[in-house]
């Protein structure tokens, strides 16, 4: 598969499910910007089927290479990066892994149900990241009480194999220079940002500045009838910075990273 065409069915799925990624992106257009991707981003549960280290020989065979990797520790995560090694506009993948053996015994008892439903040889190919959830909706109680120890597990509960956010690139945008400038457009225009540690995340001196939207919500209906209201996915906005060198940084930062996650939280 081409990598554009890869990225053109995860898009198809992620923006299913938040209209406000295509309304920004609109926003941008109608400014006489052209929107370029700095990366995407997944989630999985570790020792399954669908585990990082089974997903990674997808993205080699589209051309990517790993070149980072990541621990939040607090959020029981760990990720890699990976990038492209020729074509050096295709976007970034970000792709991160819950620590299931770290939660409490309930959460690991609920999350084994879920992954008990998942096909042994289930990664075939890409369109496992836009085959979004791979098991039965969980009940509102199992929600609930991974809520409480893990939105992480919670959302990839509901959500599934998707792109959880596009990232815009600032870098690539002609009359927006700072994320302030962004940030400010997106609020003017009645979008809800991710307040965690403050609207921006990092600084130029650690050569990346990130925000994000809060994810958008969908009514689902959990496994024993109850309809609810959650988060889906969100969309980010990168800038990055020149290092000593002269290059761009072009990797990610676990303290912004870490922030980032919680575009996704119900509270
Ligand atoms: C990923 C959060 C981290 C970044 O750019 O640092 C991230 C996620 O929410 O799954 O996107
Ligand atoms: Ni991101």
């Amino acid at each position: 598969m081409q990598v554009e065409q890869f990225f053109a069915s995860l898009w198809q799925a992620y923006t299913d499910v938040t209209p406000q990624a295509h309304s920004i992106q609109t926003l941008f257009k109608e400014q006489g910007e052209t929107v370029i991707n700095d990366h995407v981003a997944f989630r999985t549960f570790a020792n399954s089927p669908i585990a990082l280290d089974k997903l990674e020989p997808i993205f080699e065979q589209l051309g990517y290479e790993v070149y980072g990797q990541f621990r939040f520790e607090a959020k029981h995560l760990k990720a890699r990066c990976y990038k492209h090694t020729s074509d050096a506009d295709a976007p970034k993948i970000f792709l991160s892994e819950l620590l299931v053996d770290e939660l409490p015994e309930d959460c690991q008892a609920i999350i084994a149900k879920l992954i008990a439903q998942i096909p042994e040889d289930v990664v075939a190919g890409p369109e496992i990241f836009w085959k979004k959830r791979l098991w039965d909706m969980p009940t509102l109680e199992d929600y609930l009480t991974l809520v409480e120890h893990s939105e992480y597990a919670a959302w990839l509960s509901t959500m599934g194999m998707q792109a959880n956010h596009f990232t815009v690139s600032i870098n690539h945008l002609a009359n927006f220079s700072t994320i302030e400038a962004v940030n400010q457009m997106l609020q003017d225009n009645g979008y809800t940002l991710n307040q965690t540690g403050g609207l921006v995340k990092g600084s130029p001196e650690l050569f990346l500045q990130q925000s994000s939207t809060m994810a958008d919500k969908v009514d689902v209906t959990f496994a024993g009838g109850e309809a609810r209201t959650i988060p889906s996915c969100f969309y980010e906005f990168a800038l990055r910075h020149k290092q000593a060198d002269g290059t761009l940084f072009d990797s990610f930062i676990e303290g912004n990273a870490d922030k980032i996650f919680d575009s996704t939280n119900t509270k």
